[in-house]
């Protein structure tokens, strides 16, 4: 009898833990959850912490080295496609600096364009972050990376977004959020990079991510004051905006100094993904990605997302 319980105790765990919603990769660290609706999938590509060993990285800091791609055709199920690309497939590269930072990626004319920063030396010697694309015939790659970075660009975490009317924009962060027009090639900047304005002045770092409703453009980001990083956002009518800074998405966390998110509507409702340090509560460099719903007020306003833990 005592047998009989523990394997049915062991059976209800195993259920629960497949079925419990945060985090949802559990083979790999993966922070700055990019998804994208790729046919009847969402696709994510989100960046994949490792932990320094000797000779790789700084110990203490961000270790990344490649990108893994998952999909899921119900958000429950995940299904790891494997390695996307590695630091080493960049020509470019300092594959010394194991900075693969935030990723995303975007359908255009049938091929897949995937953006990322890393870092690359520059005549003085000195390394700093760029942003490359590779292209893909699929959402699963393979990828093949462009031989160099995007010129003009310099800083972190791109996000691409393609208006109904056909116009793509670029994106990122260089200690304040930047956007651009980008050609049709998706490859090159077709304006100036324009600094988004009426944002909030201080503890913008990272993570810019636009989405559009309605007709409004929705510029989200990390944003830090005297803790850790809380998810906001503000709403325009133009995607470079000026902006109007809206209110909170997500509180800040306890235990994770970083968030990223990203937010895409699948089946008929809102998502936002994020991430967290669930399997790493002491050290927040080793991150896990998070979804949880997200509604918008009749007002268009974005409700604030309380995280689920299971
Ligand atoms: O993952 C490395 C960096 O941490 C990202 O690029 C930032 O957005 C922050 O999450």
């Amino acid at each position: 009898v005592l047998i009989r319980c523990v394997l049915v105790i062991l059976l209800i765990g195993a259920i629960i833990k497949s079925y419990s919603q945060n985090p949802i990769i559990h083979n790999h660290f993966t922070a700055d959850p990019t998804a994208r609706v790729f046919g009847d999938s969402i696709y994510l590509y989100p960046s994949h912490d490792i932990l320094a060993e000797q000779g790789k990285g700084q110990p203490g800091w961000f270790c990344m080295e490649d990108y893994h791609v998952f999909s899921s055709a119900d958000l429950v199920h995940w299904r790891d496609g494997g390695m996307l690309l590695s630091q080493n497939d960049v020509p470019w590269a300092d594959t010394t600096s194991y900075s693969m930072w935030a990723p995303d990626c975007i359908k255009r004319d049938g091929k897949y364009y995937f953006y990322f920063p890393t870092k690359m030396k520059g005549s003085d010697g000195e390394s700093k972050f760029s942003i490359g694309v590779a292209l893909g015939e699929r959402p699963g790659g393979p990828f093949k990376v462009m031989s160099e970075p995007i010129a003009g660009v310099k800083g972190i975490d791109p996000n691409v977004f393609i208006d109904d009317d056909g116009q793509a924009y670029l994106f990122w962060a260089e200690g304040d959020i930047m956007g651009a027009k980008l050609k049709r090639n998706m490859l090159d900047l077709d304006s100036k990079v324009k600094i988004l304005e009426h944002l909030p002045a201080k503890g913008l770092k990272e993570g810019p991510f636009l989405f559009k409703n309605k007709g409004k453009y929705y510029l989200t980001y990390p944003h830090v004051e005297d803790k850790t990083e809380r998810l906001e956002y503000a709403v325009s009518d133009k995607p470079l905006g000026p902006f109007q800074p809206m209110g909170v998405i997500m509180e800040a966390s306890d235990n994770c100094w970083t968030n990223h998110q990203s937010i895409v509507k699948f089946k008929g409702q809102w998502y936002l993904f994020y991430h967290s340090n669930d399997y790493s509560p002491r050290f927040d460099k080793a991150r896990s990605a998070r979804i949880d719903s997200l509604f918008f007020n009749a007002d268009g306003t974005i409700r604030e997302v309380k995280p689920t833990l299971r």
